[in-house]
Order: structure tokens, then C-alpha cells, then sequence
């Protein structure tokens, strides 16, 4: 037992660091619920502290009282009813003060977080899918539209709208270290704003149970400062190059004529499907199927072989391929930067 507690804290504790960590002080927008959130703990632990200990002296004194005078009988004296009643008076105004208080920073905090959303420096369209994210950044010119999928880049200080959109089942786009949850729901449109307060890497979760594979949808988030943010937006808008011969040319013949090309699309070649995650870039992500295989030779092709090994259930079929098949068609994906 004595060998259980500290590791039983070490849990606890495991979900306030990282790049997933629900303490969610890199971001205004969780630092100013985590401020909040602290207030309401540390008063609430002071009162709790302090009805214990008026409870312990009630113990004891009851005790006493009780060992002076055999019980309580009769009306008790005048001036323990007059005690009585000036002490519940403090009682009832210290909670009202208090409840007021609380009220009071939960005002504050709304409007701090209503100012930290106003004015967005960038737009993103978050749709969600059984079982990964489709990330498409808004631009009022079409071919200034980066489309992605199950990554997301922010440039850090900046604040940055995100339109939710679920075509399937609800879900919930949780990034903790920066901000609360917010649910994707089907046929309506939601919105969360974010103000990361600093570059680094977090990864956030689906946070609604939405079928078999929710654990495996995972949102890789990289807070850029906006000089990197705007070098990987430009990478985002450019086609990536058409192989010119080699194991990667016959990968790309063969996903334009194997069903890949339905369901996927890779800009600047006919695959145009719209039902699966963009494969533009696929190569410069750092994960696939939305945090599951890394996004490289053998994330790929251990992906592409069997697509349902790894992820049982999901929508993509396994499509049968000769090894000389996969091998091109895993060379060709390595060449999507
Ligand atoms: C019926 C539609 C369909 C077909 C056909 C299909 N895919 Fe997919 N593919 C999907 C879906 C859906 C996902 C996302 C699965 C998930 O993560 O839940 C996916 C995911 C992927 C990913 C990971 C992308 C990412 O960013 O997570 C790669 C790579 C990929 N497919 C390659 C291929 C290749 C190569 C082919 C052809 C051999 C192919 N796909 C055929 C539907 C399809
Ligand atoms: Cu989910």
C-alpha cells in the first residue's frame, strides 16, 4: 500500500505534463480556465478545511458536554441561542461573499477569453470523420486554401478560429494544453478559438466517443513560430513534383489506376477523391491514420498492406497488392512532401 500511493500520484500527476497535458497552460485560452480553475479549487479547500475543523471541535466539545451534563435536556440557555444564531449569520453572508466572489472571476474570465478570441488571424475548417480529421485552412482565394489532414500547424501568438464540422457522428476536438473541448457535431457548424502562447508540439484527442476506433484519433498540433508557420504554409500550397521514373512512377500509375485515387486526393494529379484523408503532403506529416504508424517507409507500407491490421474497423479497404505493387506504391507516398 505504502509502495501504491506514490505511484498512484505519479498517475495523476502524468496528466499535467507533456504534449498532452490537461493543465493546459500553453495556451491563453486554458491558462485563463486553469486560472479559474484554481481559484475555485484553493477557496473551496479553505472552506472545506475550515468546516473540518469546526466539525472536530463540535466532536470534542459535544464530548464534553455531554460527560458535564448527562445529555442535552430542556430549552437551551438564551445565550447559546443568541451564539447560534449570530454565528449562522456569518456563516450564511461568508457564503454568499464567497459564492460572489467566484461569481465574479467567472465573469472576468469570460470576457478575458472573449477578448482573447476576437479577431482571428486565421480561419481553419476542422471536419471530423470516423476516424480522422480533415484540416482545411480558410482563405477567401481558392488557391490560397491549404488542405490536410490529422495535422494542425498554428503560428504561436496569434489567434486562430477553428469551424468544427463532424460528417458522421458527433466527436470532440480536445488539445488540452491549450484550451477546453468543443464538439463536431453533424449538420451544424461550432467553433473554437485558439491562442497558443508559445511554439512547441501537443497532441490532442477525440474526446467523444464516436465508434471503434476513436482511441486511434489522434490530432498531431505543431505551434510554430510565424516565420516556420508561413515557409510550411507555402510548402502547403505547391503541388508536390510527379515522379519521373523509377519504383515511385510506378507507385503513382498504380494509385491512379487502383482505387486510391477514388477515395484520395493528391494535388496537381488527377486523384481527386474527396472521402479520404488529402495525401498531398502525406510524407511531411509526422504520423498516419490520425496518430497510429509513423509517416514513413514502414508506417506506409505496414499501412497500406493492411490498412485494418492496424486500425480494425476503419474505412479504408485493404487493397490486395503484389509485393512489387506495395513496394512501388509505398516509394511513390514517400515522395509526397
Ligand atoms: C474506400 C476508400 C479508400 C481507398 C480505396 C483507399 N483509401 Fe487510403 N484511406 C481511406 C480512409 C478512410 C483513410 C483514413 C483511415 C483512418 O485513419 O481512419 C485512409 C488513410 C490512408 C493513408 C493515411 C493518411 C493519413 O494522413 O492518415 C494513406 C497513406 C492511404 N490511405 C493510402 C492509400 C493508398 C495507397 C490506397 C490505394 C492502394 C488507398 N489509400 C486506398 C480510404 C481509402
Ligand atoms: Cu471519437
Amino acid at each position: 500500500m505504502r509502495r501504491l500511493l506514490p505511484l498512484g500520484a505519479l498517475v495523476l500527476l502524468a496528466g499535467c505534463a507533456g504534449i498532452q497535458s490537461s493543465n493546459g497552460r500553453d495556451g491563453t485560452h486554458g491558462a485563463l480556465i486553469g486560472g479559474l480553475f484554481d481559484k475555485f479549487l484553493w477557496t473551496t479547500v479553505v472552506v472545506y478545511l475550515f468546516v473540518m475543523v469546526l466539525l472536530a471541535l463540535a466532536i470534542v466539545h459535544g464530548r464534553d458536554n455531554r460527560r458535564g451534563n448527562a445529555g442535552l435536556q430542556g430549552e437551551p440557555p438564551v445565550e447559546a441561542e443568541h451564539g447560534w444564531r449570530s454565528g449562522l449569520t456569518a456563516f450564511a453572508g461568508a457564503t454568499t461573499l464567497i459564492l460572489a466572489v467566484l461569481a465574479i472571476a467567472t465573469w472576468f474570465t469570460d470576457r478575458s477569453l472573449a477578448r482573447a478570441s476576437a479577431n482571428p488571424a486565421l480561419e481553419v475548417e476542422v471536419t471530423g470523420n470516423q476516424w480522422w480529421w480533415d484540416v482545411r485552412y480558410k482563405d477567401p482565394v481558392s488557391s490560397y486554401i491549404v488542405h490536410t489532414a490529422n495535422e494542425l500547424h498554428l503560428p504561436a501568438g496569434r489567434t486562430t478560429r477553428i469551424t468544427l464540422k463532424s460528417v458522421d457522428v458527433i466527436h470532440s476536438l480536445w488539445i488540452p494544453n491549450l484550451a477546453g473541448k468543443q464538439d463536431l457535431i453533424p449538420g451544424r457548424k461550432t467553433a473554437l478559438e485558439l491562442h497558443p502562447l508559445h511554439t512547441g508540439r501537443f497532441r490532442a484527442q477525440c474526446a467523444e466517443f464516436c465508434g471503434m476506433q476513436h482511441a486511434h484519433m489522434a490530432l498531431d498540433v505543431s505551434v510554430d513560430d510565424p516565420q516556420a508557420f508561413s515557409t510550411w504554409y507555402a510548402a502547403g500550397l505547391k503541388n508536390p513534383p510527379i515522379p519521373t521514373g523509377g519504383q515511385a512512377l510506378a507507385g503513382y500509375l498504380l494509385f491512379q489506376t487502383l482505387q486510391c485515387s477514388s477515395c484520395h486526393n493528391v494535388s496537381g494529379t488527377p486523384a481527386s477523391g474527396q472521402i479520404a484523408p488529402d495525401l498531398t503532403h502525406v510524407a511531411s506529416r509526422r504520423t498516419i491514420a490520425s496518430g497510429t504508424l509513423p509517416a514513413n517507409h514502414d508506417g506506409f507500407a505496414a499501412w497500406v498492406q493492411d490498412p485494418q491490421q492496424a486500425k480494425p474497423g476503419n474505412h479504408m479497404p485493404k487493397v490486395p497488392l503484389s509485393p512489387a505493387e506495395l513496394a512501388a506504391v509505398t516509394a511513390y507516398l514517400e515522395t509526397l512532401r
